[in-house]
């Protein structure tokens, strides 16, 4: 499933790398003025293209999963960053048992040719935090190269708007309690035009989705405690530790 936002020139690059034996592939086209839903389908004449009601990428993904009809969804972009021959990793650690793949840059075989040190500074702060709050131990966190099992859409449930969306998958895939596996992947320069993000302004709505998620573990674990500057440590029934 591949969210683009005008990105007819890398589509011919990006559709090329999906493996042969790929089951299906979800386009969700947000309202782009450069032809991409064209492009999509003269490269890849099988592309099921899906239109988004509202704006951003979190908007994207929710329409997008609710298209996908395999047992397996993976996420990628459609800048050229990622690549689809990596899928098979992804795929091969759902298949060892794991109910959702996370791709990571900062892992050992991982990597980017892409992020800025601010991004980079933003992102591993935006992690250390997650990892604290949600007794995680992940190296990445708004990496936008994931997979799951459809059975897991609906613990994972994207219902945010933007670039927080990343974040919003990684948390609740931890407060769901869900197989969590890190798989190495590369983030490749975006081989034309210009990227939609900017950090400061994404940086904070990842950090407020961060906050958000956690004031909703204290919800579901059904104790009722004061959320500012609550210093709790709890254990839910499904044995999810909220600090
Ligand atoms: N459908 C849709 N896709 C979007 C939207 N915003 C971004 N995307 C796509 O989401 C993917 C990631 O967006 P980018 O703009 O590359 O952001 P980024 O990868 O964080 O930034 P760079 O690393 O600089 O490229 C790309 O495939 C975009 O085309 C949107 O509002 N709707
Ligand atoms: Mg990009």
């Amino acid at each position: 499933m591949i969210p683009a936002l005008n990105e007819a020139e890398n589509l011919p690059h990006v559709l090329a790398t999906l493996p042969a034996d790929t089951y299906e592939l979800v386009l969700v086209d947000g309202h782009s003025i450069d032809g991409t839903s064209t492009v999509a389908r003269e490269h890849y004449p099988n592309v099921r293209i899906v239109s988004q009601s509202g704006r951003g990428k979190g908007d994207a993904l929710r329409a997008g999963f609710d298209a996908c009809s395999g047992d397996v969804i993976v996420m990628m972009d459609a800048d050229g960053s990622t690549d689809g021959a990596e899928i098979e990793r992804f795929v091969a650690a759902l298949v060892d048992g794991a109910d959702y793949a996370k791709g990571s840059r900062f892992m050992a075989g991982g990597g980017s040719e892409d992020i800025t040190l601010l991004r980079r500074a933003g992102n591993l702060m935006f992690c250390w935090l997650v990892n604290r709050l949600y007794k995680t131990a992940y190296t990445d966190l708004c990496y936008g190269y994931n997979a799951f099992w459809r059975s897991a859409l609906p613990a994972l449930a994207p219902d945010c708007a933007g670039f927080e969306v990343e974040t919003v998958l990684n948390v609740r895939a931890a407060k769901a309690g869900l197989r969590v596996a890190e798989v190495p992947s590369v983030e490749h320069l975006r081989i034309h035009g210009k990227s939609n993000l900017h950090p400061v302004r994404d940086g904070l709505r990842v950090l407020r989705a961060i906050l958000r998620e956690r004031a909703v573990a204290i919800d579901l674990v059904g104790v009722e405690v004061e959320i500012a500057g609550a210093d709790v440590e709890m254990v839910g029934a499904d044995g999810f530790r909220g600090a």
